[in-house]
């Protein structure tokens, strides 16, 4: 694993910024700290927690130009904000410009920014890590983080809950993503709770 991150690093660092690379190995530090309490296979959380932002930087009209012409990512992302389309469309760049990804590694690295309505224990672990990794500093961010020492879904809903607050606070669009990731763990909620 530490002769895959020395590789990962070299492979990402100049595509991204010194913050954003950082950023990326603070996220992957803090996805395998969730994984050692809530389990997952520690390769594909290396992977997938060093490649999530890898197109973070990429012009828009390029990524456009990969949403519109890839089968398998999503068209109505094109209908809302680009900063969600570096997810999906990282892991077509990887395809090409790394190599073959596993499959729960491209599902980690196209939801880590809005979630899904299947969300996968990799999907939430790279999710959840983006969100309270210890750089981050916004109102929710703490209780993100002592949630996420007890229980993964919970902590995974609050963080749905309090992205679609913000977004709505500042009369943004919500992702329709984001919403059946957000009823998927509410409605898990609901059964627990019986
Ligand atoms: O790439 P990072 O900055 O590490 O983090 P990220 O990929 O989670 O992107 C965060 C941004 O995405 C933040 O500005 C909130 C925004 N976001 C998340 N979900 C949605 C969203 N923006 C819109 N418009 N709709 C969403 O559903
Ligand atoms: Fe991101
Ligand atoms: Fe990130």
């Amino acid at each position: 694993m530490d002769a895959n991150r020395k590789e990962l690093k070299q492979f990402i660092r100049p595509h991204l910024t010194e913050e954003r690379f950082q950023h990326t190995v603070r996220v992957t530090d803090t996805a395998h700290h969730l994984a050692d309490i809530f389990g997952g296979d520690a390769h594909k959380i290396e992977v997938a927690g060093m490649l999530h932002d890898y197109a973070k930087y990429r012009p828009y009209e390029e990524m456009r130009r990969w949403i519109e012409g890839s089968v398998d990512v999503p068209k109505d992302l094109l209908n809302y904000s680009p900063v969600l389309w570096h997810g999906p469309v990282g892991v077509k760049m990887l395809e090409k410009e790394w190599g073959a990804l596993d499959k729960d590694v491209q599902s980690a690295i196209a939801s880590h920014t809005t979630g899904n309505a299947i969300m996968s224990i990799y999907d939430k672990l790279i999710f959840l890590a983006d969100y309270i990794e210890p750089g981050r500093d916004f109102p929710g961010v703490q209780e993100a983080r002592r949630l996420a020492e007890v229980d993964l879904d919970k902590a995974c809903l609050f963080a749905l809950d309090n992205t679609i607050r913000y977004l709505m606070s500042k009369q943004q669009t919500v992702y329709p993503g984001t919403f059946h990731a957000y009823n998927l763990l509410q409605k898990k909620q609901e059964e627990e709770n019986g």
